[in-house]
């Protein structure tokens, strides 16, 4: 009897230290959260995820990423905003949005800045590239590293055979200046729309058409409502995951190097996943019968030429020469 009391009490201890202890592992597991626009399946909302799994391995399950795909945590304007507040721990965006808070980077959203896919990684992983994420601090963002954002095309419900068919139409653009007076240099109108609320607008109207990557084209369903695309390949907008300066300032030297280290990984990874989708939504479209036109590029470089010589983005011009000279 008193030896089977003892046992149970001894029983009883160890049940309250695993609970003790598994109750401090609990406790320590912080849950943080990372926005992105796309779905789940989109290439880099892949990048993301793999990012937030290679995060919780790095940090010994410590820290948790909370991927919310689809906008659900607001336009990218917004997240941009919230995660420069500290209010989201991540942000995966694309360069345009991030102009609203830092201004310098809008370079990137230059028209034909980058000649290939090859010119514009050589400039990331550079000296550029790693310039533009130190500063983001300015903007009390942490720059964590790049995503391949594809080429972008002008597409539309009406056909688009050159550049003159652009002319009088409405065309969805991201909120911010790049690519506002950009359209509006191809005699079209352009309508800032968040990324989530374009698919409405091109079905009820409100837009003739839109510009963006093959994938988003085809992934947003746009290509239901805007069957024409013409290939101008106007941009290269890198995709940035940023964090926020505040919560970063938080983590442990060795934990900001796992979060680097994760993202290292994930862009490996997000390249990859890109590079297989890119070109296999294109063919998806075709299948679905949406006409794509080849365009006349040094035409649609022509007409945004002019962009480089206004006022507003004096402040690109000495970026501009070493991105251009960057071989
Ligand atoms: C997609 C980018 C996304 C942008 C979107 C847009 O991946 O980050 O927000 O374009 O046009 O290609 O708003």
């Amino acid at each position: 009897m008193k030896r089977s009391r003892i046992g149970l009490l001894l029983l009883i201890g160890l049940i309250v230290i695993a609970t003790c202890s598994s109750a401090n592992l609990m406790a320590a597991a912080k849950v943080l959260k990372l926005a992105e626009v796309h779905p789940a399946d989109y290439p880099t909302a892949k990048g993301d995820s793999k990012f937030a799994e290679l995060v919780e391995k790095y940090t010994n399950g410590r820290y948790k990423i909370q991927c919310y795909f689809n906008s659900q945590l607001g336009s990218e304007n917004d997240v941009v905003e919230q995660t420069k507040l500290g209010v989201i721990e991540f942000t995966r965006v694309s360069t345009a949005p991030v102009v609203t808070v830092y201004p310098e980077i809008g370079v990137f959203t230059m028209p034909f800045i980058f000649t290939s896919q090859e010119h514009m990684w050589k400039v990331l992983n550079g000296s550029i590239g790693q310039h533009f994420l130190d500063a983001c601090e300015k903007a009390n963002l942490v720059g964590l590293g790049y995503f391949e954002p594809g080429s972008r095309h002008f597409y539309a419900n009406k056909p688009l055979n050159n550049l003159a068919s652009l002319k009088g139409l409405k065309i969805r653009v991201q909120p911010s200046p790049v690519p506002v007076s950009m359209v509006k240099l191809l005699g079209a109108t352009p309508t800032p729309i968040a990324y989530g609320e374009v698919y409405s607008a091109l079905q009820t109207g409100v837009v003739d058409g839109a510009e963006n990557n093959y994938p988003s084209w085809v992934s947003a369903n746009h290509y239901e409502v805007a069957k024409y695309l013409i290939q101008d390949g106007h941009q290269r907008q890198p995709e940035i995951l940023v964090a926020s300066k505040k919560f970063w300032n938080s983590l442990s030297k060795a934990d900001q190097a796992a979060v680097k280290r994760a993202m290292k990984e994930a862009t490996e990874y997000q390249i990859k996943e890109w590079n297989a989708f890119e070109f296999e939504a294109l063919e998806r479209a075709k299948a679905k019968g949406c006409i794509v036109k080849e365009a006349n590029i040094a035409e649609f470089q022509a007409a945004m030429a002019p962009l480089y010589d206004m006022p507003e983005y004096k402040i690109y011009k000495d970026w501009i020469k070493k991105i251009k000279n960057t071989k």
